[in-house]
């Protein structure tokens, strides 16, 4: 009974709390933060489910109604009736039209997510086993950041999704994102921001997204890559112009590209 009312409880409070994480007991989507993840919301809550909760309930009233008008008391004389041409068409043609239905919208989302705007900033993600390794290839900035352990966290950060460095990124612009891989599949994945690219090894894909609101953003990696798979989490967080200029100014010292690179012992304990 408490699960239950759990998740009639979620489903209101979702409206308003500002959810940038997975909650306990959450139905559908994370809220969205970007003009994506909304378009993939809205295909979803307008259009994929009022087709499936029809298509459901059509199935089942077909099966009753078979169960009832055609149960072996009141039908004592089968039909032998094999093949019914009007019936055979519809039962091919109804479906082809959802399908086309359904395709259009979704084709055009696809698209929308596949031509990237020109960038503001373009940041690069390294999967690894079993972290992230973020790059700022304009502002030389390299880093990588790694889940905060239980015992380590602060009232504030969720258990398997802080991590130590958080990717940074400013409100209301293009980020481009590059993603790749170095050793085996991983996938950079954001639910509220409706994100989610394979970091391939020896392959640079690439993604976008234009963060809406302020806040901590998490995700996690979203391809079976090993034994801590579930232990390598994404954590962005999205500020105003002023700090994410304050926090490069620090990262640029911070986490200097030529300083790790000739840094060999850093480079070994890895
Ligand atoms: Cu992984």
């Amino acid at each position: 009974m408490k699960k239950i009312l759990f998740i009639f409880s979620s489903i209101f409070i979702s409206q308003a709390a500002f959810a940038d994480q997975p909650r306990d007991w959450q139905l559908g989507f994370q809220n969205p933060a970007s003009g994506g993840m909304r378009d993939i919301v809205n295909f979803h809550d307008n259009l994929l489910l009022p087709i499936i909760v029809a298509i459901t309930v059509f199935v089942l009233f077909l099966m009753l109604y078979a169960c009832v008008r055609f149960r072996a008391s009141a039908n004592p004389n089968p039909s032998k009736r094999t093949h019914n041409v009007t019936v055979e068409i519809l039962w091919t043609l109804i479906p082809c039209l959802i399908l086309i239905v359904m395709a259009v919208p979704s084709f055009k989302i696809l698209y929308k997510q596949d031509t990237i705007p020109k960038a503001d900033l373009t940041i690069k993600a390294v999967g690894y086993q079993w972290y992230w390794g973020y790059e700022y290839p304009d502002e030389n900035i390299i880093f990588e950041s790694y889940m905060i352990d239980e015992k380590d966290l602060r009232a504030d950060q969720p258990r398997l999704l802080a991590v130590d460095n958080e990717v940074v990124v400013p409100v209301n612009k293009v980020v481009k994102v590059l993603i790749t891989a170095n050793d085996v599949l991983h996938a950079w994945a954001l639910p509220s921001f409706g994100v989610k690219r394979d970091a391939v090894p020896g392959r640079i894909n690439e993604t976008w997204f234009k963060a809406e609101k302020e806040g901590t953003y998490y995700g996690q990696c979203s391809e079976l890559c090993g034994i801590k798979h579930a232990f390598m989490p994404i954590t962005v967080k999205v500020v105003n112009e002023e700090d994410y200029q304050e926090w490069l100014s620090e990262a640029r010292v911070k986490f200097a590209k030529e300083e790790i690179e000739n840094d060999k012992l850093k480079l070994a304990s890895k």
